[in-house]
């Protein structure tokens, strides 16, 4: 597994489960595992703790609300961890954002959007860091891009159906 996708709960798929679409796409072996900061807090630990000697490369980390994991997983580890605010009933996903946005200097969290936009480019940017030394996963990176902009310049009346 190169990827790990951890979440605070299993309401949190339905989102997170945009950033297991797009390791998918690109053939990106990952794991996914409900791992909460408040819940099971010992998991987290370990679960951060381990993750470079189990091969993983890049954590995905999505939590709503007060929304800890993805910073407290980074305090646990040096591999890059990319936050996912969940939307909230709540307020929408920006007690999600601030929570993991507003990082102290010295631990980094790359924060995404919020939602299904946030996790699936967290599966995206988790590409580009591996392909930073895979030339094969570069160029199915850049074929991705590519075919976004010519669909794009194909169809350029916001019209057409
Ligand atoms: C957070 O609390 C989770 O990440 C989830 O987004 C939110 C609500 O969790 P549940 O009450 O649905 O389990 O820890």
């Amino acid at each position: 597994m190169k990827v790990g996708i951890i979440m605070g709960s299993k309401s949190d798929w339905p989102t997170m489960s945009h950033a297991a679409a797009m390791l998918d796409q690109f053939g990106i072996a990952y794991e996914t595992q409900v791992v909460s900061a408040h819940r099971t807090p010992q998991l987290l630990a370990d679960y951060a703790q381990g993750a470079q000697q189990r091969g993983l490369k890049v954590i995905i980390a999505g939590a709503g609300g007060a929304a800890h994991l993805p910073g407290m997983c980074a305090a646990f580890t040096s591999l890059p961890v990319l936050g996912v605010p969940v939307q909230s009933r709540a307020l929408k996903g920006m007690d999600s954002l601030l929570s993991i946005v507003q990082m102290p200097k010295g631990v980094a969290v790359g924060t995404l959007a919020i939602g299904e936009s946030g996790a699936a480019n967290a599966g995206l940017l988790a590409a580009q860091i591996l392909a930073t030394s895979d030339t094969d996963l570069l160029a199915k990176v850049d074929a991705f891009r590519a075919k976004q902009t010519q669909q794009v310049l194909e169809h350029p009346d916001p019209s057409e159906a």
